[in-house]
């Protein structure tokens, strides 16, 4: 077998073992929120399911539309306010569970977007799995009442 032969051979197994490694995660009804009040910020919220047999975690997110990206939860601070505060390590995603953001809880925080977004636009964000996956999205962005 000569060595271009051997390639094409070895092409298509190693092509199709590197599509099933990707793909694990998904996402569903995914949407920005933007802030009026004080210096203008933005969080995004979504279900993240994790459909692989590894356990996983999303660490880290980054976007053109924001100087920068956290990973926020919502604390009780005791008082009744609930105050945000960053998850350094993420939120988890075991293998066949899901990572739920939503208002009020989890969330995808954008700060330093310069301007309040704007109804019927989009927001971009990037989110970056501990797998080493990402995974980029254009958030619809919804206005309304708090
Ligand atoms: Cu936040």
């Amino acid at each position: 077998m000569k060595l271009t032969q051997l390639m094409a051979a070895l092409a298509v197994p190693l092509c199709l073992g590197s599509a099933a490694l990707a793909q694990t995660i998904e996402i569903e009804g995914a949407y920005a929120r933007t802030s009026f009040s004080g210096a203008p910020a933005g969080a995004a919220f979504m279900t993240i399911t994790n459909t692989g047999t590894t356990d996983d975690r999303l660490v880290a997110a980054r976007s053109d539309a924001a100087a920068r990206v956290e990973l926020h939860t919502h604390i009780d601070a005791g008082d009744g306010v609930m105050q945000m505060r960053e998850v350094e390590d993420g939120f988890p995603l075991p293998a066949g569970g899901a990572a739920v953001l939503e208002r009020g809880g989890d969330h995808v925080m954008f700060m330093g977007i310069g301007a309040p977004w704007e109804e019927d636009g989009t927001v971009n964000v990037t989110l970056i799995f501990e797998s080493g996956e990402e995974i980029t999205l254009d958030l619809p962005i919804r206005i309304g009442n708090n």
